[in-house]
Protein backbone atom coordinates (compact mmCIF):
# COMPACT_ATOMS: atom_id res chain seq x y z
CA UNK A 1 0.00 0.00 0.00
CA UNK A 2 2.82 2.27 1.24
CA UNK A 3 5.10 1.99 -1.79
CA UNK A 4 1.80 1.61 -4.40
CA UNK A 5 0.77 5.16 -2.50
CA UNK A 6 4.25 6.45 -3.25
CA UNK A 7 4.65 5.53 -6.59
CA UNK A 8 1.39 7.30 -7.16
CA UNK A 9 2.84 10.49 -5.73
CA UNK A 10 6.06 9.48 -8.14
CA UNK A 11 3.71 9.54 -11.56
CA UNK A 12 1.54 12.53 -10.07
CA UNK A 13 4.41 14.50 -9.83
CA UNK A 14 6.11 13.58 -13.38
CA UNK A 15 2.91 13.85 -14.81
CA UNK A 16 2.63 17.64 -14.21
CA UNK A 17 6.29 18.21 -14.85
CA UNK A 18 4.96 17.23 -18.30
CA UNK A 19 1.92 19.21 -18.23
CA UNK A 20 4.15 22.45 -17.29
CA UNK A 21 6.37 22.02 -19.73
CA UNK A 22 3.68 21.07 -22.34
CA UNK A 23 1.65 23.91 -21.30
CA UNK A 24 4.66 26.98 -21.58
CA UNK A 25 4.97 25.16 -24.97
CA UNK A 26 1.78 25.88 -26.00
CA UNK A 27 2.50 29.49 -27.35
CA UNK A 28 1.93 31.31 -23.88
CA UNK A 29 4.59 34.14 -24.74
CA UNK A 30 5.06 36.61 -21.69
CA UNK A 31 8.39 38.77 -21.28
CA UNK A 32 12.00 38.25 -22.64
CA UNK A 33 11.95 40.51 -25.04
CA UNK A 34 14.58 39.14 -27.64
CA UNK A 35 13.23 35.66 -27.59
CA UNK A 36 10.10 36.39 -28.66
CA UNK A 37 9.99 39.73 -30.70
CA UNK A 38 12.93 41.26 -33.24
CA UNK A 39 12.60 45.25 -33.15
CA UNK A 40 12.45 47.42 -36.22
CA UNK A 41 14.67 50.49 -35.37
CA UNK A 42 17.81 51.56 -33.83
CA UNK A 43 18.86 50.74 -30.12
CA UNK A 44 18.67 54.31 -29.65
CA UNK A 45 14.89 54.03 -30.34
CA UNK A 46 13.91 50.88 -28.36
CA UNK A 47 14.58 50.67 -24.85
CA UNK A 48 13.51 48.87 -21.80
CA UNK A 49 12.88 49.84 -18.27
CA UNK A 50 15.37 48.10 -16.14
CA UNK A 51 14.33 45.00 -15.36
CA UNK A 52 13.26 44.81 -18.72
CA UNK A 53 9.38 44.67 -18.27
CA UNK A 54 8.38 47.92 -20.08
CA UNK A 55 9.09 48.77 -23.36
CA UNK A 56 9.27 52.22 -24.78
CA UNK A 57 9.29 52.72 -28.34
CA UNK A 58 10.43 56.70 -29.92
CA UNK A 59 9.67 58.52 -32.47
CA UNK A 60 11.33 61.33 -33.42
CA UNK A 61 12.47 63.44 -36.78
CA UNK A 62 16.01 61.05 -37.15
CA UNK A 63 13.73 57.19 -36.92
CA UNK A 64 10.13 55.71 -36.02
CA UNK A 65 10.41 52.00 -34.08
CA UNK A 66 8.28 48.98 -34.11
CA UNK A 67 8.57 45.22 -33.25
CA UNK A 68 7.41 41.97 -34.81
CA UNK A 69 7.19 38.80 -33.15
CA UNK A 70 9.80 36.04 -34.58
CA UNK A 71 6.68 33.63 -34.85
CA UNK A 72 3.48 33.98 -36.76
CA UNK A 73 -0.24 32.33 -34.95
CA UNK A 74 -3.19 31.63 -36.37
CA UNK A 75 -6.14 32.27 -33.64
CA UNK A 76 -5.79 33.25 -30.13
CA UNK A 77 -5.63 35.94 -27.37
CA UNK A 78 -3.47 38.71 -28.43
CA UNK A 79 -3.03 41.43 -25.61
CA UNK A 80 -0.88 44.28 -24.21
CA UNK A 81 -0.68 46.76 -21.72
CA UNK A 82 0.34 50.26 -23.75
CA UNK A 83 0.89 53.84 -22.27
CA UNK A 84 0.53 56.67 -25.31
CA UNK A 85 2.23 59.63 -25.91
CA UNK A 86 0.71 62.18 -23.52
CA UNK A 87 0.77 66.07 -24.41
CA UNK A 88 0.72 67.06 -28.03
CA UNK A 89 0.57 64.09 -29.64
CA UNK A 90 -1.07 65.49 -33.08
CA UNK A 91 -0.19 63.32 -35.90
CA UNK A 92 1.35 60.39 -33.97
CA UNK A 93 0.06 57.08 -34.32
CA UNK A 94 0.61 54.51 -31.94
CA UNK A 95 -0.22 50.44 -32.87
CA UNK A 96 -0.55 47.24 -32.20
CA UNK A 97 -1.63 44.90 -35.00
CA UNK A 98 -1.39 41.83 -36.90
CA UNK A 99 -0.39 40.82 -40.32
CA UNK A 100 0.06 38.09 -42.57
CA UNK A 101 3.27 39.03 -43.72
CA UNK A 102 6.41 41.04 -42.47
CA UNK A 103 6.54 43.93 -45.09
CA UNK A 104 2.73 45.27 -45.78
CA UNK A 105 2.38 43.20 -49.37
CA UNK A 106 -0.56 43.18 -51.75
CA UNK A 107 -2.63 40.17 -50.42
CA UNK A 108 -2.28 40.29 -47.03
CA UNK A 109 -4.44 39.86 -44.02
CA UNK A 110 -4.28 42.21 -41.10
CA UNK A 111 -6.06 42.99 -37.97
CA UNK A 112 -5.73 46.86 -36.43
CA UNK A 113 -5.58 48.49 -33.55
CA UNK A 114 -4.09 51.80 -34.10
CA UNK A 115 -3.89 55.17 -31.72
CA UNK A 116 -4.56 58.36 -33.10
CA UNK A 117 -2.84 61.02 -31.36
CA UNK A 118 -4.27 64.60 -31.08
CA UNK A 119 -3.24 68.20 -29.55
CA UNK A 120 -2.84 68.44 -26.16
CA UNK A 121 -6.71 67.92 -24.41
CA UNK A 122 -7.92 66.62 -27.41
CA UNK A 123 -9.50 63.15 -27.45
CA UNK A 124 -7.03 60.43 -28.79
CA UNK A 125 -9.07 58.21 -30.90
CA UNK A 126 -8.96 54.43 -31.46
CA UNK A 127 -9.16 53.40 -34.86
CA UNK A 128 -10.01 49.55 -36.11
CA UNK A 129 -9.90 48.08 -39.22
CA UNK A 130 -10.05 44.61 -40.86
CA UNK A 131 -7.90 43.30 -44.12
CA UNK A 132 -8.45 40.49 -45.70
CA UNK A 133 -6.50 39.28 -48.89
CA UNK A 134 -4.97 43.02 -49.61
CA UNK A 135 -8.25 44.74 -48.78
CA UNK A 136 -9.45 46.97 -45.87
CA UNK A 137 -12.06 49.98 -45.58
CA UNK A 138 -13.11 48.16 -42.41
CA UNK A 139 -12.64 51.16 -40.18
CA UNK A 140 -13.97 52.25 -37.23
CA UNK A 141 -13.12 54.77 -35.13
CA UNK A 142 -13.76 54.72 -30.85
CA UNK A 143 -13.30 57.32 -28.16
CA UNK A 144 -11.95 56.27 -24.78
CA UNK A 145 -13.55 56.88 -21.63
CA UNK A 146 -10.22 57.25 -19.89
CA UNK A 147 -7.41 59.19 -20.49
CA UNK A 148 -5.03 56.74 -22.22
CA UNK A 149 -1.94 58.82 -21.80
CA UNK A 150 -2.01 59.10 -17.97
CA UNK A 151 -1.72 54.99 -17.60
CA UNK A 152 -1.07 51.51 -18.83
CA UNK A 153 -4.39 50.16 -20.46
CA UNK A 154 -5.27 46.58 -21.45
CA UNK A 155 -5.79 46.22 -25.60
CA UNK A 156 -6.62 42.76 -26.43
CA UNK A 157 -7.79 40.99 -29.74
CA UNK A 158 -9.43 37.71 -29.51
CA UNK A 159 -9.67 35.78 -33.19
CA UNK A 160 -11.04 32.44 -33.77
CA UNK A 161 -12.94 31.24 -36.79
CA UNK A 162 -16.38 32.73 -35.43
CA UNK A 163 -14.91 36.17 -34.87
CA UNK A 164 -12.78 39.20 -33.89
CA UNK A 165 -13.41 40.87 -30.97
CA UNK A 166 -11.21 43.94 -29.81
CA UNK A 167 -11.59 44.58 -26.05
CA UNK A 168 -10.06 47.57 -24.49
CA UNK A 169 -9.79 46.82 -20.57
CA UNK A 170 -11.79 43.51 -21.08
CA UNK A 171 -14.45 45.13 -22.28
CA UNK A 172 -15.88 44.62 -26.20
CA UNK A 173 -15.49 47.70 -28.17
CA UNK A 174 -15.95 46.03 -31.29
CA UNK A 175 -17.18 42.50 -32.20
CA UNK A 176 -16.07 41.29 -36.52
CA UNK A 177 -18.20 38.54 -37.46
CA UNK A 178 -17.23 35.96 -40.09
CA UNK A 179 -19.99 35.95 -42.51
CA UNK A 180 -18.83 32.24 -43.38
CA UNK A 181 -20.15 32.74 -47.26
CA UNK A 182 -18.45 31.42 -50.56
CA UNK A 183 -16.77 35.44 -50.99
CA UNK A 184 -16.81 36.62 -47.16
CA UNK A 185 -14.72 39.18 -45.85
CA UNK A 186 -12.87 37.49 -43.06
CA UNK A 187 -9.46 36.93 -42.64
CA UNK A 188 -9.07 33.13 -41.42
CA UNK A 189 -6.64 31.46 -43.36
CA UNK A 190 -3.28 32.75 -42.97
CA UNK A 191 -1.20 33.29 -39.98
CA UNK A 192 -0.46 36.32 -38.65
CA UNK A 193 2.54 37.74 -37.04
CA UNK A 194 1.95 40.63 -33.75
CA UNK A 195 3.38 44.23 -34.20
CA UNK A 196 3.53 47.09 -32.36
CA UNK A 197 4.79 50.28 -33.75
CA UNK A 198 4.83 54.20 -33.05
CA UNK A 199 5.32 55.85 -36.45
CA UNK A 200 4.48 59.70 -38.37
CA UNK A 201 0.77 60.01 -39.93
CA UNK A 202 0.38 63.72 -40.03
CA UNK A 203 -1.03 63.23 -43.91
CA UNK A 204 -4.43 61.16 -42.56
CA UNK A 205 -4.25 60.70 -38.59
CA UNK A 206 -5.42 63.70 -36.94
CA UNK A 207 -8.54 66.01 -38.28
CA UNK A 208 -8.17 63.89 -41.27
CA UNK A 209 -4.43 65.09 -42.21
CA UNK A 210 -5.28 68.86 -40.55
CA UNK A 211 -3.03 68.48 -37.86
CA UNK A 212 0.69 68.42 -38.53
CA UNK A 213 3.13 66.51 -35.86
CA UNK A 214 4.96 69.16 -33.83
CA UNK A 215 8.53 68.18 -33.79
CA UNK A 216 9.31 70.41 -30.78
CA UNK A 217 7.68 68.07 -28.55
CA UNK A 218 10.12 64.84 -30.28
CA UNK A 219 10.71 62.62 -29.04
CA UNK A 220 7.54 60.87 -29.06
CA UNK A 221 7.38 57.74 -26.28
CA UNK A 222 5.46 54.58 -26.19
CA UNK A 223 5.35 52.43 -23.36
CA UNK A 224 4.57 48.55 -23.50
CA UNK A 225 3.92 46.27 -21.03
CA UNK A 226 2.61 42.97 -20.38
CA UNK A 227 2.63 41.42 -23.95
CA UNK A 228 0.68 37.93 -24.23
CA UNK A 229 -0.13 35.69 -27.18
CA UNK A 230 -2.17 32.89 -25.75
CA UNK A 231 -2.34 31.27 -29.75
CA UNK A 232 -1.44 28.90 -31.51
CA UNK A 233 1.82 29.18 -32.81
CA UNK A 234 1.61 28.02 -36.80
CA UNK A 235 3.77 25.16 -37.67
CA UNK A 236 4.04 23.76 -41.01
CA UNK A 237 2.19 21.49 -42.32
CA UNK A 238 -1.38 23.44 -41.76
CA UNK A 239 -3.88 22.64 -40.68
CA UNK A 240 -1.34 22.55 -37.36
CA UNK A 241 -3.56 25.29 -36.19
CA UNK A 242 -7.10 24.18 -37.41
CA UNK A 243 -9.92 24.70 -35.36
CA UNK A 244 -11.10 20.82 -35.66
CA UNK A 245 -8.02 19.65 -34.23
CA UNK A 246 -7.54 21.29 -31.26
CA UNK A 247 -9.39 22.42 -28.40
CA UNK A 248 -7.75 25.72 -27.38
CA UNK A 249 -10.41 27.72 -25.26
CA UNK A 250 -10.44 30.56 -27.51
CA UNK A 251 -12.15 28.11 -30.18
CA UNK A 252 -14.71 26.78 -28.44
CA UNK A 253 -18.06 27.71 -28.08
CA UNK A 254 -17.53 29.95 -25.39
CA UNK A 255 -15.07 31.74 -27.13
CA UNK A 256 -17.20 32.62 -30.45
CA UNK A 257 -19.75 34.59 -28.75
CA UNK A 258 -20.05 37.54 -26.17
CA UNK A 259 -20.97 36.59 -23.04
CA UNK A 260 -24.09 38.28 -21.49
CA UNK A 261 -21.94 41.02 -19.25
CA UNK A 262 -19.78 41.81 -22.20
CA UNK A 263 -22.73 41.91 -24.14
CA UNK A 264 -23.80 44.63 -22.11
CA UNK A 265 -20.60 46.63 -22.02
CA UNK A 266 -20.70 46.21 -25.86
CA UNK A 267 -23.99 47.87 -26.08
CA UNK A 268 -22.86 50.56 -23.57
CA UNK A 269 -19.79 51.47 -26.03
CA UNK A 270 -21.89 51.52 -29.30
CA UNK A 271 -24.52 53.67 -27.28
CA UNK A 272 -21.37 56.11 -26.39
CA UNK A 273 -18.26 55.86 -28.06
CA UNK A 274 -18.60 55.48 -31.91
CA UNK A 275 -17.18 58.35 -33.52
CA UNK A 276 -17.15 56.13 -36.81
CA UNK A 277 -18.71 53.18 -38.25
CA UNK A 278 -17.90 52.25 -41.94
CA UNK A 279 -20.70 49.73 -42.00
CA UNK A 280 -23.07 53.51 -41.82
CA UNK A 281 -20.81 55.08 -44.34
CA UNK A 282 -23.01 55.12 -47.63
CA UNK A 283 -20.59 57.65 -49.04
CA UNK A 284 -18.19 55.65 -48.92
CA UNK A 285 -20.26 51.85 -49.67
CA UNK A 286 -22.65 52.33 -52.00
CA UNK A 287 -24.19 49.13 -51.02
CA UNK A 288 -23.57 47.90 -47.17
CA UNK A 289 -20.72 44.97 -46.83
CA UNK A 290 -21.84 42.05 -46.13
CA UNK A 291 -20.96 41.11 -42.64
CA UNK A 292 -22.36 44.22 -41.96
CA UNK A 293 -25.55 42.53 -41.76
CA UNK A 294 -24.31 40.16 -39.24
CA UNK A 295 -25.35 40.02 -35.34
CA UNK A 296 -22.51 40.92 -33.19
CA UNK A 297 -24.68 39.79 -30.67
CA UNK A 298 -24.85 36.15 -31.99
C1 LIG B 1 -6.59 36.85 -53.08
O1 LIG B 1 -6.57 37.72 -54.16
C2 LIG B 1 -5.88 37.20 -55.28
C3 LIG B 1 -5.73 38.31 -56.31
O2 LIG B 1 -6.93 39.00 -56.50
C4 LIG B 1 -6.62 35.96 -55.81
O3 LIG B 1 -5.93 35.44 -56.91
C5 LIG B 1 -6.68 34.94 -54.69
O4 LIG B 1 -7.46 33.84 -55.08
C6 LIG B 1 -7.27 35.54 -53.43
N1 LIG B 1 -7.13 34.59 -52.35
C7 LIG B 1 -8.09 34.35 -51.47
C8 LIG B 1 -7.79 33.38 -50.41
O5 LIG B 1 -9.17 34.91 -51.53
C1 LIG C 1 -17.90 28.17 -41.44
O1 LIG C 1 -17.81 27.05 -42.30
C2 LIG C 1 -16.86 26.09 -41.89
C3 LIG C 1 -16.78 25.04 -42.98
O2 LIG C 1 -18.08 24.67 -43.40
C4 LIG C 1 -17.28 25.52 -40.52
O3 LIG C 1 -16.33 24.60 -40.07
C5 LIG C 1 -17.36 26.68 -39.53
O4 LIG C 1 -17.82 26.21 -38.28
C6 LIG C 1 -18.29 27.76 -40.04
N1 LIG C 1 -18.23 28.90 -39.17
C7 LIG C 1 -19.31 29.57 -38.77
C8 LIG C 1 -19.04 30.80 -37.96
O5 LIG C 1 -20.43 29.24 -39.04
C1 LIG D 1 -8.82 65.34 -32.28
O1 LIG D 1 -9.53 66.41 -31.71
C2 LIG D 1 -10.48 67.02 -32.57
C3 LIG D 1 -11.05 68.23 -31.86
O2 LIG D 1 -11.62 67.83 -30.62
C4 LIG D 1 -11.53 65.99 -32.94
O3 LIG D 1 -12.43 66.56 -33.88
C5 LIG D 1 -10.87 64.79 -33.57
O4 LIG D 1 -11.83 63.77 -33.83
C6 LIG D 1 -9.81 64.24 -32.62
N1 LIG D 1 -9.13 63.06 -33.13
C7 LIG D 1 -8.62 62.87 -34.36
C8 LIG D 1 -7.89 61.61 -34.57
O5 LIG D 1 -8.71 63.66 -35.25
C1 LIG E 1 6.79 31.41 -29.68
C2 LIG E 1 8.01 31.69 -28.86
O1 LIG E 1 9.03 32.03 -29.39
N1 LIG E 1 7.85 31.54 -27.58
C3 LIG E 1 8.90 31.76 -26.62
C4 LIG E 1 8.72 33.08 -25.92
O2 LIG E 1 9.60 33.21 -24.83
C5 LIG E 1 9.52 32.19 -23.88
C6 LIG E 1 10.47 32.52 -22.79
O3 LIG E 1 10.15 33.73 -22.22
C7 LIG E 1 9.82 30.87 -24.52
O4 LIG E 1 9.67 29.84 -23.56
C8 LIG E 1 8.88 30.62 -25.67
O5 LIG E 1 9.22 29.46 -26.35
Amino acid sequence: MESNASSMAHLFLILSVMFTLFSSSNGVVKGAFEENFSKSCPGTHFKTSEDGQIWYLTLDQVSDCGFITKQSYRFGWYSTKLKLVGGDSAGVVTAFYMCSEVEAGPLRDEIDFEFLGNRTGQPYLIQTNVYNNGSGGREMRHQLWFDPTLDFHTYSILWNSHQIVFFVDQVPIRVYKNANHTNNFFPALRPMYVFSSIWNADNWATRGGLDKINWKNAPFVASYKDFTIDACPWKNPYPACASSTTQHWWDQNNAWHLSSKEKIDYAWVQRNFVVYNYCQDTVRNKYKPQECWLNPLD
